[in-house]
């Protein structure tokens, strides 16, 4: 019999043109001239607000800066901030001249960021002098001021051998004789890195395409997904050097000319503080972010009824955990957006967003994007699956990432010959095409903390079997009431070692950053495998229960 074609889910909003030639910076700041004067960026700790024309000349300034420093078409540069105004220059900087953007997380210890620097290949890194210390001698040879160039952000004079932000801000006329640069399509723009569905930490490589494509899938169009007018407030709490507030917050909202609201770290008070100040009216969150807003008391003091939209990611966010914000804000429309590091980022979002909205039923995670097609397989025969029916959730079109980084087998692993991307999550489809993830294929721990952050098991596992003591270990999640789930460790000790769990634990927490440190270690004989040597995950989950 012929093979069945596959049944394919599309969004209910028409295809639209996307102008995914374009470089990512001139597609953002295409309607510069009509928000020039409009703010652009408001530093939430400091008040100090950047209009559009300003923001962009810094950008172009710093693009000049970057050129002058030896940055090239291709070269990577490492953002290793806390949400800043800084950032945001050195991304549209990095973008102007053709320069791709690694972006880590700055609380990483040095062997994490290490190991991103050394497999990016980041020539450049732009930090604040709180992080220095973790650069200096990254691999004992690598020297600050001599094989990298570390430029930091804050106005006192840099540590030593590092640069201030301000030789990278050329002046007007150096900045005019910026050279120009040819680039867009599938030339890389940004490097965040992600272990997918299995394996380590890779760097995604998001292209001006993929991210165009994306932006436009969400903010463009007459009835764009996600509708935000020039006059909205967006709320940039979640880290810039994480997908989901890189694409869906800042660069949504450049190109849609609203203003983005930056604040360097949460803390909920100041938060409440600032949504009443600045009138915030978007805000883009994490499930740990929509608890704290839902629940806590002091929540009912500050006027929030300026909020119309809530947007949540990342992770799983109950019913009963909607209703009960929806009950806080009940001016706001709440909804879900679905998205994956690789698949550029956004899969689906709620149509109760859009300009003419569909309310999406709470709990789902919205309808699929525009301009793209979404299956659900079966997870053995692979064949695609109805109304439904869960299975493993598949997204295809221009804004997928182009590639992992130097790996073309884990690209072919992901991504295969028809140009499918495979997210490794399980979801099914309803008959209003709504989306629902019900649960996870692939490996990665989720530790929600306040940012739904990854956990790649097989980094931590390459630690542990470098401990002499240890022979074999495998970890997997064991669910958690606060952080939805945290990693714990199996583990068979070699022959005639006594080493204890808390040696194992500290041994850990020493190299990794404080989310990835081991819950809970347990001694085992032998780790489950399967024939070809693949740890039997589920086993070993399932002796947690
Ligand atoms: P990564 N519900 C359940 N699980 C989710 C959801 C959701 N709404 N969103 C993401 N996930 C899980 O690469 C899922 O397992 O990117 C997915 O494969 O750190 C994994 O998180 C990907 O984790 C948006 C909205 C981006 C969300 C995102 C998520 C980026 C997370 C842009 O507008």
């Amino acid at each position: 019999a012929p093979p069945t074609p596959p049944r394919i889910f599309r969004s209910k909003l028409p295809d639209i043109d996307i102008p995914n030639h374009l470089p990512l910076h001139t597609y953002c700041f295409q309607k510069l001239s009509s928000v020039s004067d409009k703010p652009c960026l408001i530093v939430g700790s400091t008040g100090k607000n950047y209009t559009y024309g300003e923001t962009h000349l810094i950008c172009r300034r710093v693009a000049a800066g970057l050129q002058k420093m030896g940055i090239r078409k291709g070269d990577v540069i490492m953002i290793l901030l806390q949400n800043s105004a800084e950032f945001v220059f050195s991304f549209m900087g990095a973008s102007m001249i053709g320069a791709v953007s690694t972006t880590a997380n700055p609380f990483y210890t040095s062997q994490e960021i290490h190991k991103q620097v050394k497999s990016s290949g980041a020539k450049l890194i732009i930090t604040h002098s709180h992080y220095v210390d973790k650069l200096r001698n990254l691999d004992g040879e690598t020297r600050i001021g001599e094989d990298l160039t570390v430029i930091t952000t804050e106005e006192n004079p840099p540590p030593e051998n590092c640069l201030p932000f301000s030789t990278l801000l050329l002046t007007d006329d150096e900045t005019t004789s910026l050279d120009v640069v040819d680039v867009g399509g599938d030339d890389a723009a940004a490097l965040p890195f992600s272990s997918g569905t299995t394996g380590l930490p890779k760097g995604v490589v998001l292209t001006h395409k993929s991210l165009i494509t994306s932006v436009a899938q969400q903010v463009d169009g007459d009835n764009p997904n996600l509708y935000l007018k020039p006059n909205d407030v967006v709320l940039c709490v979640l880290p810039l050097f994480h997908i989901y507030s890189l694409n869906s917050v800042l660069l949504n909202s450049i190109r849609s000319g609203a203003t983005v609201l930056l604040m360097h770290k949460f803390e909920i008070g100041a938060l409440l503080d600032l949504i009443q100040r600045h009138k915030v009216t978007v805000a883009a969150l994490v499930p740990p972010l929509v608890i704290a807003l839902a629940k806590k008391p002091t929540v009912n003091s500050y006027d929030l009824s300026s909020v119309r939209l809530v947007l949540s990611g990342a992770a799983p966010l109950g019913k009963d955990l909607e209703d009960s914000l929806g009950r806080r804000l009940p001016q706001a429309v709440l909804g879900q957006g679905y998205g994956m590091t690789e698949a550029g980022p956004v899969l689906s979002m709620s149509l109760g967003f859009a300009k003419e909205p569909t309310p999406s039923k709470s709990g789902s995670c919205g309808t699929v994007v525009r301009n793209a097609e979404l299956k659900v397989v079966h997870l053995e025969t692979r064949l695609s699956l109805g109304y439904n029916q869960p299975g493993e959730i598949c997204i295809r079109g221009q804004q997928i990432m182009k590639e992992y980084l130097n790996d073309p087998e884990a690209t072919s692993a992901t991504i295969d010959e028809e140009g499918w991307l495979h997210t490794g999550d399980i979801g099914y489809v309803d008959e209003a095409d709504e989306i629902f993830i019900v649960d996870r294929l692939k490996e990665v721990i989720k530790f929600k903390g306040f940012q739904a952050r990854q956990v790649p098991p097989a980094e931590l596992e390459a630690l542990l079997i470098n401990h002499h003591s240890i022979a074999d270990a495998a970890v997997v999640p064991q669910r958690d009431e606060v952080a939805g789930e945290v990693p714990v460790a199996f583990v068979v000790r070699s022959n005639g070692n006594v080493i204890t769990e808390e040696d194992i634990k500290e041994y850990i927490a020493k190299q990794v950053v404080f989310y990835k440190r081991l819950h809970k270690v347990f001694f085992v004989p032998s780790i489950p495998k399967s024939p070809s040597g693949k740890i039997l995950r589920k086993d070993l989950k399932a002796k947690l229960c």
